[in-house]
């Protein structure tokens, strides 16, 4: 079976340490179209039909930076079976926000929590299991330098490819009627799969969006009403809602080692 993987992630994920081990030297280079870094793509040394691509470095799906840019478009457009998306586990909360915006996108994703040895080191615990089940996807520890746990990561894409994707991640009420209605007047040229995320991002106003339909379509009305009943702008309810849901599973899933113990000192 041939699989396509795309590793997305923060700058100084990991990134290029993970891809480097996972494809060894078999490796090509190109270019991502308008942006500095190199497109690298390889297939695995373990599995010759897996091919991998590396993404360049992001901190959200946004349209604000051409990286971004590049990115959601190549996951929009490549039909990738999955993503492999690498979080710092030493920047555990910042690298999610990027992860709660994949995880919309209906593609099978697997997490590689890297930088595990510097996790431990420093005396923290990541509940990798409290974290898959928060997620709804695999999460496997690695330390993409010390090349540990990678093994794992093919095992989990294997397993996830073609899977049906859930939702796991609901905002709040008003919220999802609004975007269930931008989701129903959508062109229909836009798959099952992907139409919860660009009704996400035409609700926060999203213009490279709106301007990729084949049709343009007016909600305008539909997001003003919800910001005035919220009285804030639709782009922060939705960020402020992803923050939300982010301190929650790090409160669930992050933790100190002997953490009384040091807050009493
Ligand atoms: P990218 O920007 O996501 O491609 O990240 P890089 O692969 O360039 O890695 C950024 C830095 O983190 C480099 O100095 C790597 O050596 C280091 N690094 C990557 N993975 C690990 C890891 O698992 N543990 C530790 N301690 N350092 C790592
Ligand atoms: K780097
Ligand atoms: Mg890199």
């Amino acid at each position: 079976m041939k699989i396509t993987i795309a590793l997305a992630g923060n700058p100084n994920s990991g990134k290029t340490t993970l891809f480097n081990v996972l494809t060894g030297s078999h490796q090509y280079i190109g270019n991502w179209p308008g942006v500095t870094v190199e497109k690298k793509e390889g297939n695995l040394k373990t599995n010759k039909d897996i091919k991998i691509t590396d993404l360049p470095g992001i901190y959200s799906l946004s349209p604000y930076t051409l990286e971004e840019v590049v990115a959601r478009n190549y996951l929009l457009d490549e039909h990738i079976d999955v993503i492999l998306n690498i979080v710092d586990g030493m920047n555990l909360e910042r690298n999610l926000y990027l992860t709660t915006q994949l995880l919309e996108l209906g593609i099978p994703t697997v997490i590689a929590v890297n930088m595990m040895d510097l996790v431990k080191k420093n005396g923290y615990h990541i509940d990798i299991k409290a974290l898959s089940k928060k997620l709804g996807c695999p999460v496997i520890e690695i330390s993409a330098l010390k090349e540990k746990g990678v093994e794992d990561i093919v095992d989990e894409v294997m397993k996830v490819a073609h899977q049906e994707v859930t939702i796991q991640h609901y905002f709040s009420y008003d919220i999802e009627r609004t975007i269930e209605d931008i989701q129903n007047q959508l062109p229909s040229d836009i798959v099952l799969s992907q139409r919860r995320f660009f009704a996400i991002k035409l609700f926060e106003r999203d213009q490279k969006l709106q301007a990729q339909l084949s049709q343009k379509i007016d909600i305008e009305n539909l997001i003003q009403v919800i910001e005035k009943q919220e009285d804030d702008d639709s782009e922060s309810l939705i960020t402020n809602e992803r923050y939300q849901y982010i301190t929650s599973i790090i409160d669930e899933c992050y933790k100190r080692k002997n953490q009384n113990q040091l807050s009493i000192s």
